[in-house]
């Protein structure tokens, strides 16, 4: 491979020195940054996020800022899940979807205030759509990428770690609300979220010149729970069924699909962009759905990012999106996205070139007893 030049489109997280000093050996773009995946063991990383503490620059997760009189019409209008129930302080998951119902983009949606809102977004541009919507219909809003940069402490023992910095009013932090802090004066907002089901918190650090103090006041502050430098663990987060847009989601694919139904609320006003569509996908039933799939045998294979053939009979039936080597299972798993005939229990093969894995779908989240 050729060496990358050092492009100016690809920005420096203000947590890059620390994640350098702590050792990082992996990254991947992310939303024009460097997102890292990697310190050297990942068995013992996974460990770390299941049951002990784990810290993450996880800065690539942008933030798109709505704000202005009309920011909450057009929050709504990008959104097919129902904001109106949304207040200050609470932040919700949600499908942004095209014409067609299809996602482009799952962010987490935070109500800053009446006039003011966060798109927490995953790796695709929706800064660019929300400012053509908002232009084409003519709505009094600017959009913004503020100077914003989540750290997320994330495992079992987070709440520890995050009280013994905050105080113990983060324990009452209910799942994806957030409030206002400050430590040391850095200005940021502490969350209950994190791309893990281990539990923990989210820090958007609001002044980017502040990324090594607050690594540092984390990182001390974690000692006595050992906490150290972690990431987005894939083989937690599709263990445990969270979704990564671009990886096992892409843009011709709908929330009933990849079991986000439960986030649509089909009675949005009709200018919600998509909504007609999905109403139109709802009555039909979907063609396909996500299972989980686990590959027969016990050696690790390396992670993919790619699509694969599903085949049952000798017959395409769908695609194994992304597939990882699960510490939980001790095998390779990854979802599939398949046809609805397909069931869990079925018999599959996983096609990778000229070889044909055999395959066993399961229901998501996995369970130990899958596999
Ligand atoms: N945190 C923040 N920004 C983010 C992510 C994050 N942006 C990119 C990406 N992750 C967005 N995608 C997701 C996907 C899943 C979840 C959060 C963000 C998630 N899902 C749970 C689930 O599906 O079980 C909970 C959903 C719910 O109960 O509402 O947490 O992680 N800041």
């Amino acid at each position: 491979m050729p060496e990358v030049f050092p492009h100016t489109n690809l920005r420096r997280s203000p947590y890059y020195e620390a994640t350098i000093a702590d050792g990082v050996t992996l990254v991947h773009p992310y939303n024009r940054m460097l997102l890292p995946l990697g310190y050297g063991d990942p068995e013992a990383e996974y460990r770390r996020l299941v049951e002990g503490v784990s810290m993450w620059d996880v800065a690539a997760e942008r933030q798109v800022q709505l704000k202005g009189p009309d920011a909450a019409q057009l929050a709504q209008i990008l959104c097919t899940r129902d904001l109106t129930s949304c207040v200050a302080g609470q932040g919700k998951y949600v499908a942004v979807c095209n014409h067609a119902g299809t996602i482009i983009n799952d962010p987490i949606v935070l109500k800053i205030d009446d006039d003011c809102f966060w798109f927490s977004i995953a790796d695709s541009d929706l800064r660019l759509w929300a400012n053509c919507v908002a232009g084409e219909r003519g709505l009094n809003v600017e959009i913004s990428e503020p100077d914003v940069s989540p750290l997320a402490v994330q495992g079992p023992l987070a709440d520890d770690v995050v009280a013994a910095i905050f105080g113990d009013w983060v324990r009452n932090l209910r799942h994806f609300w957030f409030r206002d802090a400050e430590i040391d004066g850095i200005p940021l907002r502490v969350a209950r979220s994190g791309w893990s089901k281990q539990g923990g918190f989210e820090l958007y650090l609001m002044d980017g010149s502040r990324g090594l103090d607050l690594w540092n006041i984390v990182k001390e502050a974690g000692k006595p729970w050992e906490i150290a430098a972690g990431y987005p663990n894939p083989s937690e987060r599709i263990e445990s069924g969270l979704l990564s847009w671009g990886g096992d989601v892409d843009e011709h694919t709908n929330p009933f699909e990849v079991r986000l139904g439960r986030f649509v609320d089909l009675d949005v006003p009709d200018d919600v962009i998509g909504i007609e569509a999905l109403r139109t996908l709802a009555t039909g039933g979907p063609r396909r759905h996500q299972l989980g799939v686990v590959l027969r045998g016990d050696e690790p294979r390396p992670g993919h990012n790619r699509w694969y053939d599903i085949e049952k009979n000798g017959i395409k039936v769908g695609d194994m999106t992304n597939g990882v080597w699960s510490f939980k299972l001790r095998r390779n798993i990854g979802f599939g996205l398949v046809s609805v005939e397909c069931q869990t229990g079925d018999d599959v093969q996983v096609r990778k070139g000229d070889e044909l894995i055999d395959a066993r779908l399961t229901a998501i989240p996995f369970r130990e007893e899958d596999r």
